[in-house]
């Protein structure tokens, strides 16, 4: 969340500033801002509160020029979304832009304010930015200097860029809590939140390890680590092409992601699957292998659509690998005591790789005695895919809608290989694996075939999109199916829903049940369908209005509304059936007119607690 951007250069930087961190607005899109230093020496700031476009706006006819300079999307933690509270923020000659929350920020905002310091917003960042003027003015050091003296006063997480309009060829950032990535140009260098900010200018990278301090010139770069010893950092040639961060012939970003997978399942795939028989993981060494050889319990923590991801590889590894599995929100196991399993493994997903209360997780578990760990990932270079044993990315590609879709389909791609190949080290046969080969080769084609049904789902989200509240019900490995779509429907539409599994309606919320409730069941032909469809008989007698996507043969009633979904094999059912639920979330936001791809309230990349 936020997003931050920054560059050193020898031209006017201003329409790079702007371009960029609008391609960061997926972080955040309360506010927005910018400084510049200009040929004077003097800081120039523009804020405005809303999206990046009402920043456009503003520097517009303004013949602003400067060589280096700062811009932020703010997801507000501290202080109201207003003008004043909006980044960057300014203390005599120093300006930063923040990501991140300052936990004893009231403590240093009284400290400071008995200094003489005069506060313009409500927010944790001034703080900081007081703070290292005061240490300046105090010590005479450089800014640089300053910083690495100063942050051991920050409790929390601080990735900020500075600049000191008295020293104009320098940017100073430390990378704290949320990612900061240099990109390094020819006589001119930039650092930015995500890579997508600076794509169209460079392919080439270096991201900074959690307590980094960067000196940032237009020629050169500097990199301290939190020892504060000059370290060189490797430089990553990206392979993310410019054009994915375009929507080309789609009306957002989630339309063009939800079509985009049996493409990143392909690549998903693509190096994995040796003649379609054999799953192969160059990750995997032979110490993970032995520790697969010898587990016995599987503890997963993910947030939000990775969490529903986690909930049903539950289901894979319980029946098929036989190997017990735990699954918890990563907030909830980072908040209590926790026992942990004999010869269990730690496994954390997530698109971004910097979701934070992941990462508290994973530095948690490492105290914890874990057999060892492994995040399932989408971004290279992230903190999770840094700070885990190992690591299996996910190719789902640039990801920029804020409700994920097509992440969740990759990883559930990668689980199930992962469990296939568990199966063949611990069973010492094959046979899972290969049968699990070759149903994934087939699995793009299969979603492939359900997109086509793309018609039919919006005609039944025009009749839902004006409905205050929805029902989701899956039954086994459906019931994360129905979470994740009821979730998607929120996040997007803002409409009410809820998921519960098929049995537990009956149990209470039964209660809601009348002819204004809509119910969502996806219900595939396997041996829970029986139990199902007494359920949709228990709901039918009360009037619900139900909606069922499945591949059997339901008995229509008058409130049943059945869309036929083409057969797919029962063990991809999971990664098969949330595409129909995505299509509908979309289609019944589009129908509402909601902001599809960024919600209100919501950012991508959740990077505070
Ligand atoms: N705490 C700062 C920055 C917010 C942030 O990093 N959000 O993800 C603020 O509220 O402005």
């Amino acid at each position: 969340m936020c997003g931050i951007v920054a560059a050193v250069t020898q031209r006017n930087i201003i329409n790079f500033l702007l371009e960029s961190i609008q391609r960061l607005e997926y972080r955040g899109y309360d506010s927005s801002g910018l400084a510049l230093i200009n040929k004077n020496n003097d800081f120039i700031r523009v804020r405005s509160i809303g999206k990046v476009k009402e920043l456009i706006k503003k520097t517009k006819n303004k013949k602003l020029s400067g060589k280096i300079g700062l811009a932020h999307t703010r997801w507000a933690t501290h202080g109201k979304v207003s003008e004043e509270n909006t980044h960057p923020h300014i203390s005599s000659h120093i300006a930063i832009v923040h990501n991140g929350i300052i936990e004893n920020s009231l403590k240093l905002r009284l400290f400071l304010q008995k200094k003489g310091y005069i506060f313009q917003s409500d927010t944790d960042t001034e703080v900081i930015v007081h703070l290292l003027h005061w240490e300046q003015k105090k010590t005479g050091k450089s800014l640089v200097e300053v910083i690495h003296n100063s942050v051991i006063k920050l409790h929390g997480n601080y990735s900020m860029v500075a600049m000191d309009s008295n020293h104009s060829s320098k940017l100073i950032a430390v990378c704290s809590g949320s990612p900061l990535i240099i990109g390094l140009g020819v006589g001119e260098n930039f650092i930015a939140s995500d890579q997508i900010a600076l794509l169209n200018i460079t392919k080439r990278f270096i991201y900074l390890k959690e307590g980094d301090i960067a000196i940032i010139k237009a020629e050169k770069t500097t990199i301290f680590n939190k020892n504060y010893s000059i370290v060189r950092r490797k430089i990553i040639e990206s392979d993310v092409k410019y054009e994915c961060v375009k929507k080309g012939k789609y009306k957002h970003y989630m339309e063009k992601e939800i079509y985009e997978q049996p493409d990143s399942i392909r690549n998903t795939l693509k190096n994995r699957l040796k003649n379609n028989t054999t799953i192969f993981f160059p990750e995997l060494g032979l110490k993970e292998i032995n520790i697969f050889l010898n587990v016995e319990h599987i503890q997963i923590v993910a947030c939000g659509t990775s969490y529903h991801a986690a909930m049903v590889a539950k289901h894979w590894f319980e029946s098929l690998a036989n190997i017990p599995c735990d699954v918890e929100v990563a907030s909830e196991f980072s908040s209590r005591k926790l026992a942990v399993r004999k010869k269990s493994f730690f496994i954390t997903l997530s698109q971004s790789g910097e979701t934070a209360d992941t990462l508290t997780a994973l530095r948690i578990s490492k105290k914890l005695g874990y057999l060892g760990n492994l995040t399932i990932c989408n971004m290279k270079g992230s903190s999770l895919v840094q700070e885990s044993d190992i690591y299996l990315l996910t190719q789902a590609g640039i990801e920029i809608g804020v409700a994920s879709t097509k992440s969740f389909t990759t990883q559930l791609t990668v689980l199930l290989m992962l469990v296939a190949k568990i199966v063949s080290i611990k069973q010492k046969k094959n046979n899972v694996e290969k049968k699990i080969a070759k149903i994934l080769t087939i699995l793009p084609y299969r979603i492939e075939e359900i997109l086509k049904k793309n018609k039919e789902i919006k005609n039944i989200a025009k009749k839902l999109y004006n409905t205050k509240n929805i029902l989701f019900l899956g039954r086994g490995d459906q019931y994360p199916i129905a979470m994740e779509g009821a979730l998607k429907l929120k996040e997007i539409s803002y409409i009410h829903a809820e998921a519960y599994p098929s049995g537990e309606l009956k149990h209470g919320p039964l209660a809601l049940i009348d002819e204004n409730i809509p119910i969502i069941i996806t219900a595939p032909k396997n041996l829970l369908l029986e139990k199902t469809k007494k359920n949709i008989q228990e709901i039918c007698t009360r009037g619900g209005l139900i909606y069922i996507f499945s591949d059997a043969e339901i008995n229509l009633e008058k409130n049943i509304t059945l869309l036929k979904v083409p057969y797919v094999e029962e063990i991809i059912a999971p990664i098969f059936y949330i595409i129909p639920l995505q299509l509908l979330a979309y289609y019944i936001a589009l129908s509402k007119g909601t902001n599809i791809d960024q919600p209100r309230n919501l950012a991508k990349s959740v990077t505070v607690e």
